[in-house]
């Protein structure tokens, strides 16, 4: 039973960690950038994944914590990165509905941006579509400040959250995520190609990024390359690894 007050000690004690799993060009074959994952290494209970954490930190008020947390602690990373000559283009941090709603989401970032010198470009936040579907008109005005800055929007598990394609165009997006069930099902289920092949076509004409994930097997990446697909991610490229491994893996391909 993972209660709030563990949670809490986790964050002061620095328990948390971000893994970060490379997303490939599909064109060039090069890093497009990294999906920073949490971690959670509990000093008794071991791995904690985030499918455990995330709702229990959602519920307990300290999801605004964790978000802000993520965004500075990948950040540094990338400075860190930068520093080592290693090429991270840009690092997407996934961020929970519940911190929209905090009028402090877009200070933190710019703040965060400029701490560690940071061009905008450099980072992009992923939000899910069922909850970007359900914003109200508060943080819809974040979301748009988000953009307005420069930084990155990306609509993370696409074709899940039923989506009304009118509003779909009216969001500030630069990045559809289709969500890793359908690239999985494209052998056993025939509505999985059809449902990829229409929102690579959807977002096509929203003048966004495709970006696919669960990208086992290279079958699936030939039919993502013939449908157009712009960014893979998935366990074919590379796992969500530390930092240093991530390193070392930059290394080996290059
Ligand atoms: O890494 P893993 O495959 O277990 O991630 C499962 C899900 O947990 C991800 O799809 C993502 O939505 C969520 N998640 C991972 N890291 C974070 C984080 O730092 N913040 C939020 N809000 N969600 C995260
Ligand atoms: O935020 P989001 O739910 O999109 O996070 C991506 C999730 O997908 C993470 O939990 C990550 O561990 C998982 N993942 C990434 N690539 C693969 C893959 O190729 N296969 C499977 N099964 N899971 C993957
Ligand atoms: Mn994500
Ligand atoms: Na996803």
């Amino acid at each position: 039973l993972i209660v709030g007050s563990a949670l809490r000690k986790a964050i002061q004690h620095s328990e948390l960690l971000l893994f970060y799993q490379p997303q490939i060009c599909v064109t060039t074959g090069k890093l497009h950038g990294v999906e920073a994952l949490a971690r959670w290494q509990h000093p008794v209970l071991g791995a904690v994944p985030p499918s455990r954490f995330i709702p229990i930190a959602e519920e307990t008020g300290q999801i605004e914590a964790i978000g802000r947390w993520s965004i500075a602690e990948a950040c540094q990373q990338l400075a860190q990165w930068d520093q080592l000559g290693i090429m991270v283009p840009v690092v997407s941090v996934n961020i929970s509905a519940g911190h929209f709603a905090s009028s402090e989401l877009l200070q933190q970032i710019v703040d965060v941006l400029d701490a560690y010198n940071l061009t905008p470009d450099r980072l992009t936040i992923e939000i899910t579509e069922s909850v970007m579907m359900r914003q109200s008109s508060e943080a819809l005005a974040t979301l748009s400040a988000i953009r307005g800055i420069g930084v990155g929007l990306s609509l993370d598990d696409f074709g899940t959250g039923f989506s009304s394609l009118s509003r779909l165009s009216t969001l500030p997006l630069t990045e559809l995520k289709i969500d890793r069930s359908f690239v999985m099902n494209f052998e056993e289920n025939i509505s999985s190609l059809i449902v990829t092949e229409a929102a690579i076509t959807i977002g096509k004409r929203l003048g966004v990024r495709i970006v696919t994930e669960g990208v086992e097997d290279d079958s699936q990446e030939k039919m993502l390359r013939s449908m157009g697909c712009d960014v893979m991610q998935g366990y074919l490229f590379g796992r969500p690894m530390p930092p240093a491994a991530l390193n070392t893996w930059i290394m080996e391909r290059s």
